[in-house]
């Protein structure tokens, strides 16, 4: 059996460190961890469930910082290597994009961005009136960032892009919601020719049994393998406590992406380390973005931990696509 690759760009300078000895998961944390303190600038009362890109030989990001008043606000912010990180402390202003309506800042949270043709689109959850739905805006040079119409009507959350078109359009994963801490949710797909308008909607995936029983988001932007859409996603369960939030994955047809292959039966990663368990949020792991290298196969998984810092974790494709298959449900 040949060994499954990412199909996509090179990226020789993605973060990276070696599994260590004597582990033998498939998703291995950083040693450093977390990357991102909670008050890594002035305004913040935590830094977590962000999105980062590679960016003219460098990492660009939007990031979710809750200020001390406890509004969820996305800043812009920078980084050499991946690890280190500048944040500005001042949140993002959009501006209208051209022919678009100037839409009211009311709170953002849980970005992600994806470069899709010749720009970077973010999409987060944004107030729509006072509901949370999918923004979505667009940067050249994560300096001016032009916002367009939200995508669906309220209520929704975990909008994730695909980075190129399918069957001609663009394609968004999304997961309906209420206005509340959700006690339910699916993945759903949809497409748009424009940006703007979006439909021909699908049922992607349903929450399964154990960490995945409550609900389920799409996380990162999905990866484009030789065997199907990698998507990272977060399942959720229900415990006397609260809810928990892991990490697990799911291949999907690269033409048909609501067609799920395989989808991963163990969760692979899940609030273990001190980091993860305490902080505003008990017990949260929450990927929104990974980088990838299609060269080596290498790739770093951002994560939100326990609702307060920013983390990191690897894997290898070529493993964690065959862990995917071993393990599906
Ligand atoms: C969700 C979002 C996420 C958060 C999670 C756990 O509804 O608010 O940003 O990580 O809850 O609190």
């Amino acid at each position: 059996m040949s060994k499954a690759k990412i199909i996509g760009p090179e990226l020789p300078n993605i973060p990276w460190e070696e599994r260590p000895p004597g582990c033998n998961e498939v998703v291995w944390r950083y040693s450093k961890n977390p990357i991102i303190p909670r008050d890594l600038i002035p305004s913040s009362n935590s830094i977590f469930n962000s999105a980062v890109v590679p960016y003219q030989g460098e990492f660009h990001g939007v990031f979710r910082c809750d200020d001390k008043r406890r509004a969820m606000q996305l800043h812009a912010g920078r980084s050499k290597d991946g690890l280190n990180w500048e944040i500005n402390n001042e949140r993002i202003h959009f501006q209208p994009a051209q022919g678009f309506e100037p839409l009211e800042w009311g709170y953002g949270y849980d970005p992600r961005v994806c470069w899709i043709e010749d720009r970077y689109y973010v999409t987060w959850c944004n107030s729509f009136a006072g509901w949370p739905t999918i923004g979505v805006a667009y940067t050249y040079d994560f300096e001016t960032f032009y916002q367009m119409e939200n995508a669906f009507l309220p209520f929704n959350r975990n909008g994730v892009l695909f980075p190129r078109r399918i069957n001609g359009n663009f394609a968004m994963l999304s997961r309906p919601s209420d206005r509340g801490h959700t006690p339910f949710g699916d993945i759903y797909y949809s497409e748009s020719p424009d940006m703007t308008y979006w439909g021909r909607h699908r049922l992607v995936m349903r929450p399964a049994y154990g960490w995945q029983s409550t609900k389920i988001g799409a996380g990162p932007i999905p990866i484009e393998t030789s065997e199907g859409w990698l998507m990272l996603y977060h399942g959720v369960l229900t415990s006397c406590n609260g809810f928990v939030y892991s990490m697990g994955a799911a291949l999907l047809d690269i033409h048909q992406p609501w067609k799920v292959l395989y989808r991963t039966e163990p969760y692979l990663l899940h609030p273990r380390e001190i980091y993860e368990q305490v902080g505003d949020v008990p017990n949260v792991v929450f990927p929104c973005a990974a980088l990838a290298d299609a060269a080596s196969g290498r790739m770093a998984i951002y994560y939100g931990g326990a609702d307060t810092v920013t983390c990191l974790a690897f894997a290898k494709a070529d493993e964690l696509i065959e862990f995917i298959k071993e393990n599906s449900l």
